[in-house]
């Protein structure tokens, strides 16, 4: 077994000082989506969750209230190693009563409070499904003027919350707009949706706010249960409208097709986007947001934020929901899978890999990649647990 002293210098050998990829990896924050610890419910009371997405399963356990998902997000906390942010979307909220296109910031400061004490920052998102201004699949896109209105002012004064958070935070908050809006079938029309959804968009975001404050982003998506056909916010809207807006863009890995990469549209899309929300998490067969494991695809997304030094731009996020196992587990397995591909990407000989690419040597590119797969980075990692007072490993 390695120790970690003598990882430190099989590290040294090729060019990778462990103590400065430990110190980076400490910094990343990753930000925990809050409602994996209730399957997506939230705290209006709805019975169903609509919209498109589904948790399923039956584990017992899910949050019924702020305090229970609180706790549970506690213990989360407690064994993930590293800077940690939580994401919560306006249902969240102290918010019974209240219309979503009334909330505000004063309905989060419990929130605020707890993220304080524990020196967390908050994302947000604006929630358009679950909802009867949602129930025929459409919100922003709407062709009722009525309905879009609706949910224009509440992604205004969700913006106002974010910004909020970002002020009492001290910690920039992501704020992420997704909406449901697509067709079961064919559409005849697929213009005219997201024409309105444009202009809704603009309203949005017609109100600069402070930057050190808020981050504003949009998610695109492939396709809804029940709104199979179509999506009006797919990918090419939305990166035409960052592009165009300067609004930065947010990737799940469930919302391509199955055999694209995420991890192949970052190094392009740095390009073009001021910065990139990822939202992780891993698509079975179809958006079925299981829990991220330390696969192929992490470890390839983890490389191209490492690589290219795109850490201040690229904002970590998970997005899965899995109610068939422990809670608890699901964010925190993710999360340290996540924490893991980081690590083994800040351990990776890059510059060897950059050399033997500038001279077109192949051979060498190949094997640096492969024999990379047996460098001891988990002595690394053990040796960042112990100083985290967080277990290296949680069973066996
Ligand atoms: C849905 C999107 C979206 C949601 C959350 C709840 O397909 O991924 O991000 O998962 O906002
Ligand atoms: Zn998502």
């Amino acid at each position: 077994m390695n120790t970690y002293e003598q990882a430190a210098e099989i590290y040294d050998d090729i060019g990778v000082d462990t103590e400065t990829a430990l110190f980076a990896l400490d910094k990343i924050p990753i930000s925990l989506h809050c409602w994996q610890g209730d399957d997506v419910r939230g705290f209006e009371g709805a019975k169903d969750v609509t919209g498109g997405i589904q948790s399923t399963g039956n584990y017992p356990g899910a949050a019924k209230n702020m305090e229970e998902l609180q706790a549970m997000l506690d213990r989360a906390l407690g064994l993930i190693p590293g800077a940690a942010k939580v994401s919560l979307h306006a249902i969240y909220g102290n918010i019974k009563g209240v219309s979503r296109d009334a909330i505000e910031p004063k309905h989060f400061q419990e929130w605020v409070n707890w993220a304080r004490k524990r020196k967390l920052g908050l994302d947000f998102n604006p929630t358009f499904f679950s909802h009867e201004k949602s129930a025929d699949g459409l919100t922003l896109s709407h062709p009722d003027p009525g309905v879009r209105n609706f949910w224009i002012e509440h992604a205004k004064r969700c913006r106002a919350i974010a910004a909020y958070f970002g002020l009492s935070l001290g910690e920039l908050s992501v704020l992420n707009m997704w909406i449901p809006d697509g067709y079961k079938d064919i559409p005849a029309d697929q213009l005219a949706p997201r024409r309105r959804l444009e202009d809704s968009l603009d309203e949005i975001f017609r109100q600069h706010l402070d930057p050190t404050c808020i981050v504003d982003a949009v998610e695109s998506k492939l396709f809804g249960l029940g709104l199979e056909a179509y999506t009006v916010g797919s990918h090419e809207f939305y990166m035409g409208y960052a592009i165009k807006n300067g609004i930065s863009l947010c990737l799940d890995t469930g919302h391509f097709h199955p055999t694209e990469n995420v991890s192949s549209k970052i190094s392009a899309l740095a390009l073009y986007v001021p910065k990139i929300l990822l939202h992780l998490s891993r698509p079975m067969r179809w958006d079925s947001d299981h829990v991220v494991l330390l696969d192929d695809e992490l470890l390839a997304i983890a490389r191209e934020v490492i690589r290219h030094g795109l850490l201040d731009r690229v904002h970590v996020g998970l997005d899965y929901f899995d109610g068939s196992i422990d809670r608890v587990m699901a964010w925190v397995i993710g999360a340290r899978n996540t924490r893991k591909a980081l690590l083994i990407a800040l351990l990776e000989p890059y510059r060897m890999l950059q050399k033997a690419e500038e001279k077109l040597d192949f051979t060498q590119r190949l094997l640096i990649l492969e024999e990379s797969k047996n460098l001891p980075w988990q002595a690394v990692w053990n040796e960042y647990c112990k100083r985290k007072n967080a277990p290296a490993r949680l069973v066996l």
